[in-house]
C-alpha cells in the first residue's frame, strides 16, 4: 500500500515528506492508520546521526491512531480500536518476564535498529528498503506497523490526537515520579529542566500532593508555566545558586531530584541538592561518551542514591490508561504542553521544538 511518510534522508537535514510503500501486516503485526504523532527529542537525536539507526529512515515513536488491519496471530486489538504505539520490547528476557519492560535486554535493537527482528523492513520506495520499525512503529507516516508488545488500547471517548506523547515523553516524566522515584504526599521533589518531560514530572508530583515541588530552568517563561502546573517554587540558576536555594527551601535538601537534561554539571548539582537518604533520577540521553561525577563523601555519607530511568519505568498497558484517567479527573493537564501541526509542516514543528517555542509538537495526518 502507498503511504505518506516523513523521511530522514540525511544527517541533520530536514525531513522530506514523500510517498512510499508499506507491506501488509505479518501474522504477528498490526497495521495502524496514524491520526497524529508526537515529536520527541530522541527523533531529532537519531536524525542528527547520534545513534546508529541507518538513514534513510522513517522515525516517529509517539504514534496514535486506529487499528486498520491485524495479522492472524493478533488478539490484543481489533480493527477500529483506538491505540497508541509505545516503545518496543522482546517479551521474553528476564526484565520483560518481570514486567520491567523498559529495561528489556533487547531495548536497543528493538527500538533503534530500524528493522524487524529478522532484519527485514516493512517500508520501501520503488523497491529500495527504507529503515522502518523505529521503536517498533516508525509513526511519522500515514500508516504504521506495530505489534502486540508495543500497542496500547486507549478509550475512544478522548481526542486521539492528544494521546501520542503519552507513549514516550509524557510517560517518561510522569512515570519517573510515580513509578521509579515513587514520590508521594508530603515529599519534596526538585526537577532540573522544564521541557515536556520535566513539566510532566511536575504535574505528576502535584497530582500525588508532594508538598514542595521545585522547578529549575534558565527560561523564566517555562518557570512561570511550571508554577501554573503545580511547582511550588522556581529557581533560575543563571541568577542564583540552585543548590543553595534548594537547601534553603527544603531545610535539609530534597527527598527526590530528577534530572531531565543529561548535562553532567546539572546532574552534579541535582545530587548535591539531595537530603540524606534522598534519591536522584537521571533520564537524559546525552550520547554514548558522557560521563558524570560528584563528590564521593557527600554521596556515600548521606546514603544518597542515583537511579537511571528509562521511559518512566512504565508498564504502558497499565500506566497510559492511568494517565488518561488522571487527565480526565483534571489532575494531569498534559494537553497544555501540546501544539498541533499539519503533518506537511513537520519541519516547522521540529524547528519550534528546538527553539523552545513549542513544548510538545504533535503532527496530525490529513483526514483522507
Ligand atoms: C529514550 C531515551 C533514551 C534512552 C532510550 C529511550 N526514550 C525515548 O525517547
Ligand atoms: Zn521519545
Amino acid at each position: 500500500m502507498k503511504i505518506l511518510a516523513a523521511i530522514a534522508r540525511e544527517t541533520g537535514k530536514p525531513f522530506s515528506v514523500e510517498h512510499i510503500e508499506i507491506e501488509e501486516p505479518r501474522q504477528d503485526e498490526i497495521l495502524v492508520k496514524v491520526v497524529a504523532t508526537g515529536v520527541c527529542h530522541t527523533d531529532l537525536v537519531v536524525r542528527d546521526g547520534m545513534m546508529p539507526t541507518p538513514l534513510p529512515a522513517v522515525l516517529g515513536h509517539e504514534g496514535a491512531g486506529i487499528v486498520e488491519k491485524v495479522g492472524a496471530g493478533i488478539s490484543k486489538v481489533k480493527p477500529g480500536d483506538h491505540v497508541v504505539m509505545t516503545f518496543n520490547s522482546c517479551g521474553t528476557c528476564p526484565s520483560c518476564k518481570n514486567h520491567d519492560i523498559s529495561y528489556c535486554h533487547e531495548f536497543f535493537p528493538r527500538n533503534f535498529e530500524g528493522a524487524r527482528s529478522d532484519g527485514s523492513s516493512a517500508l520501501s520506495q520503488d523497491g529500495t528498503p527504507i529503515t522502518s520499525n523505529f521503536f517498533g512503529q516508525s509513526s511519522f507516516a500515514s500508516y504504521a506497523i506495530c505489534n502486540e508488545l508495543n500497542v496500547v488500547k486507549v478509550p475512544a471517548d478522548i481526542k486521539l490526537e492528544l494521546l501520542g506523547p503519552l507513549a514516550c515523553g509524557i510517560q517518561t516524566g510522569a512515570g519517573s515520579v510515580l513509578n521509579a522515584l515513587q514520590v508521594s504526599q508530603g515529599d519534596s521533589f526538585v526537577v532540573f529542566g522544564t521541557g515536556s518531560v520535566g513539566l510532566s514530572a511536575i504535574m505528576a508530583a502535584s497530582a500525588v500532593s508532594a508538598t514542595t515541588i521545585i522547578a529549575v530552568d534558565m527560561n523564566d517563561d517555562r518557570l512561570a508555566l511550571a508554577k501554573s502546573l503545580g511547582a511550588t517554587h522556581t529557581i533560575n540558576p543563571s541568577k542564583v545558586n540552585s543548590t543553595e536555594e534548594i537547601l534553603k527551601i527544603t531545610g535539609y535538601g530534597a527527598k527526590f531530584a530528577l534530572d531531565t537534561t543529561g548535562i553532567p554539571a546539572v546532574i552534579k548539582g541535582a545530587v548535591e541538592s539531595l537530603a540524606p537518604k534522598g534519591t536522584c533520577g537521571i533520564l537524559g540521553a546525552s550520547g554514548p561518551d558522557t560521563e558524570i561525577s560528584f563528590n564521593e563523601t557527600h554521596f556515600m555519607s548521606g546514603g544518597r542514591r542515583l537511579m537511571g530511568i528509562v521511559e518512566g519505568e512504565s508498564n504502558p498497558d497499565v500506566f497510559i490508561p492511568e494517565l488518561i484517567r488522571l487527565y480526565q479527573a483534571g489532575k494531569f493537564p498534559f494537553d497544555k504542553l501540546i501544539k498541533m501541526y499539519d503533518f506537511q509542516d513537520i519541519n516547522q514543528a521540529v524547528e519550534d521544538s528546538e527553539s523552545g517555542v513549542t513544548i510538545k509538537p504533535v503532527v496530525t495526518m490529513p483526514a483522507a
